[in-house]
């Protein structure tokens, strides 16, 4: 069945961040000036399956004499070298109203995805996933549950243009003792909106977003890939739990299965665009675990990948993004009908079973 889409706007024209309370600005007619951005050959994976200077690799050596288990699905260690450090509990802000500090305690936590130094989320297989998703759930519960700790962000920075450190597949988790600024700023507006509607901000988006479907990128039953209407980086996307569930811990058995199946596909469809291994951060966002009532919080997470024309031309958030607010030229729904236009098998995976010439 057609699906109705968004009204055109063809012009110059800001769209509404209504989760940050922010704007865009969207210039889709400068897609037009000439293009002079390489196109590249596929990139084949030149890793190996264990590296033996690698760092995260089963058995391998750490920083402070620290030595890697033979683990073989994932594998979570303390971060030897942590941005937030344990301490006292988090105290009021202290200085002048123009010089204030507050103490940050927490932790910091890497989660080796796999035991395999060469794949990426987007070729490990639905089960492999599957014990990410729960090793995400297990820590934000265990971190969640120490008494200095109100909030855990899981965070993934992947690939050399976002400056992760290695190959390796893993991403990181920072719990804080005061929720950081964004994911506050998120609450905030969730809470806004629930407080004026009744009902929560994001399963109202996402109502229309599958109303609408020009962003929608995948679905399944419990999990939906969209490019925002807001989107700021040229392939941004938001994967929303279609019931209103507020945190990693709460998904049943069934959406964390899901999770893993959209996940894969997602990241396929990402490294299929440009035949790379497609660059990002990506987070988790959801309920603090501060003992407090959230209302409308439903977890979300966001990818945010740089790349723009190929493996190589990225974007950069300068000039008037630095001085007015951000800005991009290609459009959300070009950007999710680019990457609904692609394939869910990961190109080296077909390359690999392509019949010999
Ligand atoms: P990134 O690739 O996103 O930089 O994450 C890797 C983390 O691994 C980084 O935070 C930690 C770094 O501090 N690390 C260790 O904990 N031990 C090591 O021996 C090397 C790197």
């Amino acid at each position: 069945m057609a699906t109705p889409g968004s009204p055109l706007i063809s012009g110059s024209h800001r769209r509404y961040n209504p989760l940050l309370d922010e704007w865009v600005l969207v210039s889709p007619h400068r897609l037009e000036r000439p293009w002079q951005g390489q196109v590249e050959q596929p990139q084949p994976s030149a890793l190996p399956a264990y590296d033996p200077g690698c760092y995260l690799c089963p058995g391998n050596s750490r920083a402070n004499s620290q030595r890697n288990p033979a683990y073989a699905t994932t594998f979570v260690f303390d971060n030897d070298f942590p941005a937030l450090l344990p301490g006292p509990a988090a105290s009021t802000s202290v200085g002048d109203e123009l010089f204030v500090t507050e103490p940050q305690p927490g932790r910091c936590r890497v989660v080796c995805f796999s035991p395999r130094h060469d794949l990426t989320l987007a070729q490990m297989d639905a089960s492999a996933i599957r014990a990410v998703v729960d090793t995400w759930a297990d820590e934000v519960e265990r971190l969640a549950g120490l008494g200095d700790i109100r909030y855990v962000q899981v965070f993934e920075n992947k690939g050399a243009a976002m400056g992760c450190s290695n190959p390796h597949p893993h991403c990181q988790i920072w719990a804080s003792a005061t929720v950081p600024h964004l994911p506050a700023r998120k609450l905030a507006m969730q809470q806004r909106y629930a407080e004026r509607h009744g009902r929560d901000l994001l399963g109202d988006y996402l109502a229309r977003e599958l109303e609408m479907g020009d962003r929608v990128v995948c679905r399944n039953d419990a999990w939906v890939a969209v490019v925002p209407f807001w989107a700021v980086w040229p392939f941004e996307t938001m994967v929303i739990p279609v019931r209103l569930v507020d945190d990693l811990r709460a998904l049943t058995n069934d959406e964390r299965g899901q999770l893993a199946d959209i996940l894969r596909r997602l990241t396929a469809r990402y490294d299929n665009l440009f035949q790379c291994s497609f660059p990002y951060s990506m987070g988790w966002h959801g309920r603090p675990a501060d003992g407090r009532e959230h209302p409308g919080c439903r977890l979300h997470a966001v990818y945010f990948p740089p790349l723009l024309r190929s493996a190589t031309v990225r974007k950069f958030l300068v000039g008037y993004e630095m001085t007015g607010e951000p800005q991009r030229d290609i459009t959300a729904e070009t950007a999710a009908a680019r990457l609904r236009g692609q394939s869910e098998v990961h190109y080296l995976d077909a390359q690999a079973s392509a019949p010999a010439e």
